[in-house]
């Protein structure tokens, strides 16, 4: 009876040292992280918004891990220190009730601790909220749609897809990038866990976000907010370039779509099928906004947002049936025969 008794203490000091051991973990990790990351994690911010959130996150953690600690110590102590004996009689311990200075400290002390916690948060929020927009300031507009990402460059005359190209922002020379959050269709939430906190793209209520990623990487991220039946496939990614690459994409992006003649047939397919009423391809015919702009498709890595790498055969398998990737995707089959398809891949495949 003694044992089992005994082994009630270990219990509780194994499930206290638990979360501890994760914190510890996660301190460690964050002390090692720098730059891009295959996974994103919040714990290595790679942009002013994001390290400030993280700051924020440590003072929260380390006040709630404080009470933690103090209440499961309390506790495992008193768990401990006064179990049941063998000697004990089966009398009551004195019942007390009624100290106005114990009611008080436990009243007035997680006030003072929630006002403290509310008042820094917020001054986080106000303080990227606020920030003020510098001139060297890249502006990008980001449309949310079912289940892509719209980027306009309104100053530059680009528009693009689900990779969003940004300058570095060192500290000699800041080239912030200012996001401004639209959508097309329901409420989407722009998040790139390493560059800022999620941002929701709300209809008819324009919001705003920003970055100043200071290495130089692809940052993947992720809608955050249930938008339909292909949420989860609705990923993003942020290519940090540094200057001259970024200037040589903007040159890029810019041009025409290519007019190569060799893949003439697949021009025409795409020019006479309905492709054109969803996608735009400057230089031709299609002039459609409800998908994404194809202009330059050969210069991104990924298709559909980051559901499948933009390969021959993926570009096969979504023309022939986007559902492959993507079951629900709001693009259909198009029904076209093998020789159209291949025709259209071959015409794709050129748009760089
Ligand atoms: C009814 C509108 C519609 C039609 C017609 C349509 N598409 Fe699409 N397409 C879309 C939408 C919407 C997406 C984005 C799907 C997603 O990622 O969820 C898309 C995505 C794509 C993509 C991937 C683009 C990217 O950057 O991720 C390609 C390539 C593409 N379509 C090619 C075609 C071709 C070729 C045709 C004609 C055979 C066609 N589409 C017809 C709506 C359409
Ligand atoms: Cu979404």
């Amino acid at each position: 009876m003694k044992l089992r008794k005994r082994e009630h203490g270990a219990k509780a000091i194994r499930v206290i040292s638990l979360p501890a051991l994760c914190f510890f973990a996660m301190a460690a990790r964050a002390a090692w992280a720098d730059g891009p990351e295959a996974t994103p994690s919040i714990f290595a911010p790679a942009s002013t918004p994001a390290s400030n959130i993280l700051d924020l996150s440590w003072f929260v953690l380390a006040i709630t891990g404080g009470i933690f600690v103090s209440v499961g110590g309390l506790l495992a102590y008193a768990v401990i220190r006064y179990r049941a004996r063998a000697t004990d009689d089966d009398s009551e311990p004195p019942q007390i009730y009624g100290s106005t200075q114990v009611e008080l400290a436990w009243t007035v002390i997680p006030i003072l601790i929630v006002v403290v916690l509310f008042l820094t948060t917020a001054r986080i929020i106000f303080a990227i909220q606020d920030a003020p927009k510098p001139q060297v300031a890249l502006d990008v507009t980001v449309v949310g749609h079912q289940y892509w990402w719209e980027f306009r460059y309104p100053k530059l005359g680009i528009v693009t897809a689900n990779e969003l190209h940004v300058p570095v922002s060192t500290r000699l020379e800041p080239k912030p990038t200012f996001l401004h959050l639209l959508s097309a269709d329901v409420d989407h939430s722009f998040w790139v866990p390493q560059l800022a906190g999620k941002t929701d793209l709300i209809p008819n209520h324009p919001n705003d976000t920003w970055i100043d990623p200071y290495h130089t990487g692809v940052y993947v991220g992720q809608c955050a907010q249930f938008c339909g039946v292909e949420h989860a496939k609705m990923l993003l990614r942020v290519y940090v370039d540094t200057p001259e690459e970024f200037d040589a994409w903007v040159k890029q992006q810019q041009r025409p779509g290519e007019q190569d003649a060799s893949v003439a047939a697949g021009r025409h397919v795409f020019e006479t099928e309905a492709c054109t009423n969803c996608h735009r391809i400057t230089g031709t015919a299609a002039a459609g906004t409800f998908g994404p702009d194809l202009t330059h498709l050969a210069s991104r890595t990924t298709i559909a947002s980051g559901a499948a790498r933009n390969t021959a055969e993926n570009l096969h398998a979504w023309i022939e049936d986007p559902d492959h990737f993507k079951p629900g995707a709001l693009m259909p089959a198009m029904q076209l025969n093998e020789e159209q398809i291949n025709e259209l891949v071959a015409y794709l495949n050129t748009l760089h």
